[in-house]
This record gives C-alpha cells, sequence and structure tokens, in this order.
C-alpha cells in the first residue's frame, strides 16, 4: 500500500461571461449542475461543485463573469462575487476563449496577475480552432503576460484534455482533510437547483433582452412516495415579458417545463411533477431589497 496523502482546497473558476467556465465545472463534475447558455450572466450565484477522488477533494467555485459595471444592483452583485472568489482560494483557474480576447478579458487577467496561489490558464474550446498554427502565438502571449501559470487547452464541451487539467489541479491543492463528505456535490440545495433549471430553460428559450429580467422561485418542493412534486413561479419584470414566456396557447410555458423536468429527474433521481407559474413584478433587478429576499445575498 502507498500512503496517499490527503488533499483539500477551494478551486476559483473565473474568466469574464461565456468563456465556458460553468460548462466546464459541469463536465469535471460528470453532473449538470451548472446552468449554461449561449447569454451572458446565465450564471448569476457562486455555486460550490465538489469533486472527492480517492484522497483528492477539489472544491470548484463557479463564478457569475466578471463584466464591465453598470447601474442594476444585480450586475454590482455579480460582479461582487465574483472578485470575492478570487480571495482565499488554492488554486485558480482562467478560463479564456480561445476564438476572441475582449476588454473584458484584460479586466479579468488584471485581477488574476495579483492572485497570490498557483493559476492554471484554460484556453476553452478548442474543438472550435479552426486554424491550428494561430493557437500558439496566443498560448505564448498569455504565458508572457503570467508567468507563472500553466496553460492547459481543453473543450470543456467535448471533454478534451480535462483529465490533465484535473491531475494539474491536485497537484497544487494543499495537505488537508477534506471539508465535506464524500458523497457531497454541492453547497446548493435541492431547491435551489430546481429553480436554476428552470431559468436555464427560460434564458435559452428565449431572445437576447428579456433573459436577463427573469428569475424563478420555488413554492413547494415535496417528496410524496416516489413522486418529488416542484411548483415554480418565474417572475418577469413587464406583462409584455410574460406573454413572451407562456407564448402562443402556451407553448413555450409547455417546452420550459418539459425540458426543465427531464434535467431534474435527473439531477435528483426521482420521478418529477411540475407546475409552473409566470407572474410580474416589477424592478426585481434593481432594487438591492427585493434581490435579498429573492436569495441574492450582498
Ligand atoms: P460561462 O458564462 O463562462 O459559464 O459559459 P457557459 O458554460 O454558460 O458557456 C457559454 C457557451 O459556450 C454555451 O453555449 C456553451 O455550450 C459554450 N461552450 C462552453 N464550452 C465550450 C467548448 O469547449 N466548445 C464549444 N464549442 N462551446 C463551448
Ligand atoms: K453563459
Ligand atoms: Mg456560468
Amino acid at each position: 500500500m502507498t500512503d496517499a496523502i490527503s488533499r483539500c482546497g477551494y478551486v476559483a473558476i473565473v474568466g469574464r461571461p461565456n468563456v465556458g467556465k460553468s460548462t466546464l465545472l459541469n463536465h469535471i463534475l460528470g453532473q449538470k449542475l451548472a446552468i449554461t447558455s449561449r447569454k451572458p450572466q446565465t450564471t448569476r450565484h457562486t455555486l460550490l461543485g465538489i469533486k472527492t477522488e480517492g484522497e483528492v477533494q477539489a472544491i470548484y467555485v463557479d463564478t457569475p463573469g466578471l463584466h464591465k459595471e453598470n447601474e442594476k444592483a444585480l450586475n454590482r452583485f455579480m460582479n461582487k462575487s465574483a472578485s470575492q472568489a478570487l480571495r482565499d482560494v488554492d488554486v485558480v483557474l482562467f478560463v479564456v476563449d480561445r476564438l476572441r480576447w475582449t476588454d473584458e478579458d484584460q479586466m479579468v487577467l488584471e485581477r488574476v496577475q495579483y492572485v497570490s496561489c498557483p493559476v492554471l490558464i484554460v484556453v476553452n474550446k478548442l474543438d472550435r480552432m479552426e486554424d491550428k498554427n494561430e493557437l500558439l502565438p496566443h498560448l505564448e502571449w498569455l504565458t508572457q503576460q503570467l508567468p507563472n501559470a500553466e496553460v492547459v487547452p481543453v473543450s470543456a464541451l467535448q471533454g478534451r484534455n480535462i483529465d490533465r487539467l484535473e491531475s494539474l489541479i491536485a497537484e497544487r491543492l494543499p495537505e488537508s482533510e477534506h471539508f465535506y463528505p464524500e458523497d457531497q456535490l454541492t453547497d446548493k440545495s435541492s431547491r435551489f437547483l430546481a429553480a436554476e433549471l428552470v431559468r436555464e430553460k427560460v434564458m435559452r428559450q428565449l431572445g437576447a433582452e428579456i433573459p436577463y429580467q427573469v428569475t424563478v422561485e420555488i413554492e413547494e418542493f415535496k417528496q410524496e412516495g416516489r413522486v418529488l412534486h416542484i411548483h415554480a413561479l418565474i417572475l418577469v419584470e413587464r406583462d409584455g415579458q410574460k406573454k413572451i414566456v407562456i407564448g402562443d396557447g402556451g407553448e413555450r410555458l409547455k417546452k420550459i417545463g418539459q425540458e426543465a423536468r427531464l434535467d431534474m429527474q435527473k439531477l435528483f433521481g426521482s420521478k418529477i411533477m411540475l407546475n409552473l407559474w409566470v407572474k410580474v413584478r416589477r424592478g426585481w433587478s434593481d432594487d438591492e431589497r427585493a434581490l435579498g429576499s429573492l436569495g441574492y445575498r450582498f
């Protein structure tokens, strides 16, 4: 028998919106825990994803992407959560998109340059690379910006090179007892995860403007025999948005419900009865008190 060393620590996943942070986390965990979509600002809350394998426990912190500030309280909240995640962690994964370098990447880079723990630069979306010759100069440039960081090209969607990424992470975790039981996957409640799955479907169904102003509350979450009964309330800001979410003859809402139910079935391993309602609550995304009551803690 080898004496394996017990390791445990926090791994922050940072980067601008849409580089694939949540997709990466889901792939590592082998479970769809974090919601993803093509839209920026899909992830609003910091979420822990815990992976224990043998002696190694990595506690991933998925963050809302750091992005340019604007006036909305929800926006300030998301930037604050992302910045906090950089403190007190053992490893930082700085995720960048192979295809595009933007002002927002630059802003994240400037924050990552000051962290004291090891940094891995994860260059994602390799599957979409057209010209492989372009990659090398870009990787070299990134290495110059963060001389102590190691660069790891991956495809989070296809799971390419994720094993290597995980072993680089494991090597950098401190020796420590595990903080969470081996079978714990997240710090979030099942209710929270259910609400997020509904929100994901709404975001994926709708056009660019509305999703940002949608939030979901779970009103009932009850196991009865082998069936889990879930009642979810979709909150929008205006009457027009309510109509759009419901769709012609309720078609869109039905689709949202069907897709959310399938994901919930997989995640909770139970038969699901899902009821959805849409309600207008004006101004929720611009009001710190309203945000607090919806679970956005400042
Ligand atoms: P986040 O905002 O950084 O958390 O990004 P998401 O994980 O929500 O992903 C944003 C979009 O990029 C989604 O449409 C993902 O499916 C897509 N995406 C993520 N990783 C990859 C990848 O490796 N390859 C490709 N082609 N798309 C990806
Ligand atoms: K996204
Ligand atoms: Mg995300």
